[in-house]
């Protein structure tokens, strides 16, 4: 299975399978000199793991982070960095009915039609387990752009289902399992989690992700735009259906004396564009959006068929997230240090003396 690589100069890939013995990643191409600890991992992880409240899945994983190489002295030495995860709550018999028989709506079956073979253990690789790594080499990421460059990547749950929220706090984010920017509204959110959680189903979710501190001229044109490369890397996360930077989608219904951000000395007016003109960030805060399927892993028959080429109903017991959304913020949020990461390195590469023989606008 080829491209589990992602970035040009910052490169990260990933291998494992929820139900293998671990997960991992190798980071090449990180700066060196960067003091890193396996507990600065935790915190990330944490937000993302399952398991942190009765609205995710139940499994309990440690996501202790074990560092193989790259480091030295509690430094990165710019070698590649492996990281290591070890699974440790894997309940491989919830997956026996699904071993011979795909649940609509998920990648069992076009895995199944492109490779004649799959783990049905935990969705094997189509698992969201693998976004783990993703999340750990953001750390790193996210710390040299903050330490670097002073940039700051925080997210959001921006909609779950129909309810969006009453206002926005910032603070609020982290004090909430849902990542949610109104506190008043979390008792209504339990609810609606709780009575969704007995149904069965599941729900679809919004998450916005927010880059502050982003200087002007990261991104290249054209087939490296940063708002390419940020769709992309969204867009590859378990669920995704719909990416949107700055107002998206509702630009079709826009002017263009409204869209666009005027300037004056100083600076912009607005961020309709999400911080992106032309794939090269303007030096306003970069913003993405995503839109997260509803989980297709639900107790609510589905018609489906089975290796046999028979026509079967699928149940799908087990520990499932009944919104992946959820759980997207610190995941989206990792995605976007991860192309920030690479964008800055790459900026670096080529421009970085534009400024020194070239004036910039001050
Ligand atoms: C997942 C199903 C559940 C989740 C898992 C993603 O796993 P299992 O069926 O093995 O209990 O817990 O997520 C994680 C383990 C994780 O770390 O994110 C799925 O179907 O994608």
């Amino acid at each position: 299975m080829s491209s589990n690589s992602f970035g040009k100069l910052f490169t990260v890939t990933t291998f494992g399978e929820s139900h293998g013995p671990a997960i991992g990643c190798v980071i090449d191409g990180c700066p060196p000199g960067l003091a890193i600890s396996e507990e600065e991992f935790r915190q990330d992880l944490d937000r993302r793991a399952t398991g942190k409240s009765r609205h995710t899945s139940q499994r309990r994983e440690a996501d202790e982070v074990e560092i193989l190489s790259g480091v030295y002295e509690g430094k990165t030495t710019g070698t590649p960095m492996a990281l290591l995860i070890r699974n440790t709550d894997q309940r491989s018999k919830d997956y026996g009915d699904i071993a011979s028989t795909f649940r609509p709506g998920h990648a069992d079956y076009t895995y199944w039609q492109k490779y004649g073979i799959r783990d049905p253990r935990g969705g094997g690789r189509s698992s969201a387990r693998e976004t783990t790594m993703r999340v750990a080499a953001a750390v790193v990421a996210k710390k040299w752009l903050a330490e670097r460059h002073g940039v700051r990547v925080r997210g959001y749950l921006a909609q779950l289902g129909d309810m969006a929220p009453a206002g926005f706090d910032w603070d609020a984010v982290e004090r909430n399992p849902f990542f949610w920017p109104c506190e008043g509204q979390v008792p209504e959110l339990e609810k609606a989690m709780d009575a969704l959680r007995k149904s069965g189903d599941s729900v679809g979710a919004r998450v916005t992700v927010v880059a502050e501190g982003v200087p002007p001229g990261w991104g290249e044109p054209v087939y490296g735009k940063l708002d390419g490369d940020l769709a992309a890397a969204l867009m590859s996360i378990n669920a995704v259906k719909g990416v949107e930077i700055g107002d998206g989608f509702a630009a079709v219904a826009q002017r263009g004396s409204e869209h666009r951000d005027e300037m004056h000395l100083d600076g912009f007016t607005s961020n309709h564009a999400g911080g992106i003109l032309g794939g090269i960030s303007t030096g306003q805060a970069v913003v993405a959006s995503i839109a997260l399927k509803p989980t297709s892993s639900i107790l609510i028959p589905g018609r489906s068929i089975n290796l046999a080429g028979e026509p079967v109903d699928v149940v799908t017991k087990g520990r499932h997230d009944p919104c992946v959304g959820i759980r997207a913020t610190p995941i989206a949020e990792a995605m976007m240090a991860l192309v920030l990461m690479d964008h800055a390195l790459r900026h670096r590469a080529q421009c970085g003396d534009v400024g020194v023989v070239a004036p910039r606008i001050p």
